[in-house]
């Protein structure tokens, strides 16, 4: 197969997102911004300057059941979700190495840095440049359609792609949801006012006493809903 133009290459792989039953694709471009972040990828922004990230819709029934602490059975749907996007991401590199070119597929959930608990970059970040949400009061990626309830995976490519077009605005509005479902109170007016800390010692906290084994919740996920007349 030929490489036949920016529009035919991301076309190829929306397909192939859809055909994974991914529910949001987006494309972005990073040319000339490889001094904004300082990535744990073992690539440069110089040589994969193309990223496509893509998002799975979660099940509302298993968000729907969550109470006040993260269930065994949310923690189950978690990984299988993951395991679709990093088969996903799997299947669209395959795709950009048919058409001649590189890519990096930037895991679900992998986290590469134990001590400052990051992984390779934030897809929320990548998505958001994609033009599939704003960053909300939440601190995660809210999709207009589909709100929090969304997991993400991104890849990383010099396969020139066309990108998908503008940076939804902040929208959260007067909408406090997440900010009522959270169990520390790490939600603030804005995504700069979220408290890391306060949440990342209660996800330890679920991972010890519930039986999880993952740094998971799951309340300001299943909270975040959205545009009402979008979904
Ligand atoms: C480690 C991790 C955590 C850590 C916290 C990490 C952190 N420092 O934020 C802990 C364990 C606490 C955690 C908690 C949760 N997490 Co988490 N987590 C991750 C993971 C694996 C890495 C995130 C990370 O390292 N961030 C730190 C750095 C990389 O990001 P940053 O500081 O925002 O980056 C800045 C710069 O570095 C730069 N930048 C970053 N990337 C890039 C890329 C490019 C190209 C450029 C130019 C710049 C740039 O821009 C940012 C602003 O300046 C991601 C998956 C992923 N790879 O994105 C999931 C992820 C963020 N988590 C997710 C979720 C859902 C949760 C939880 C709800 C738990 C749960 N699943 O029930 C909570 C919610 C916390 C919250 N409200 O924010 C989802 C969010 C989905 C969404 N809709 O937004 C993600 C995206 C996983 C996924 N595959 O969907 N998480």
């Amino acid at each position: 197969m030929d490489y036949g133009g920016q529009k035919e290459a991301t076309d190829l792989l929306r397909n192939i997102s859809i055909s994974s039953s991914m529910s949001t694709f987006g494309a972005a471009d990073f040319r000339g911004r490889e001094d904004e972040s300082p990535l744990s990828v073992p690539f440069s922004l110089k040589e994969l300057p193309y990223a496509v990230c893509v998002g799975f819709r979660l099940s509302d029934p298993v968000m729907d059941s969550l109470v006040d602490r993260p269930t065994r059975t949310y923690q189950y749907h978690y990984r299988q979700v993951n395991l679709l996007i990093d088969q996903t991401l799997l299947r669209l590199m395959a795709a950009v190495h048919e058409l001649g070119f590189r890519a990096f597929p930037v895991p679900s959930s992998q986290i590469v840095d134990w001590d400052r608990n990051t992984g390779h970059l934030s897809h929320r970040f990548v998505g958001k440049e994609a033009g599939l949400g704003w960053i909300g009061k939440n601190n995660l990626l809210v999709s207009p359609r589909h709100g929090a309830r969304v997991r993400y995976g991104s890849l990383f490519t010099d396969m020139p792609l066309e990108t998908s077009g503008a940076v939804i605005p902040e929208d959260c509005g007067d909408c406090q949801c997440c900010a009522e479902a959270c169990p520390v109170g790490a939600i603030g007016a804005s995504p700069g006012d979220f408290d890391l800390q306060k949440c990342t010692e209660m996800l330890k906290v679920f991972k010890r006493t519930e039986n999880i084994g993952s740094m998971i919740c799951g309340l300001c996920v299943k909270a975040c809903r959205g545009r009402p007349q979008q979904r």
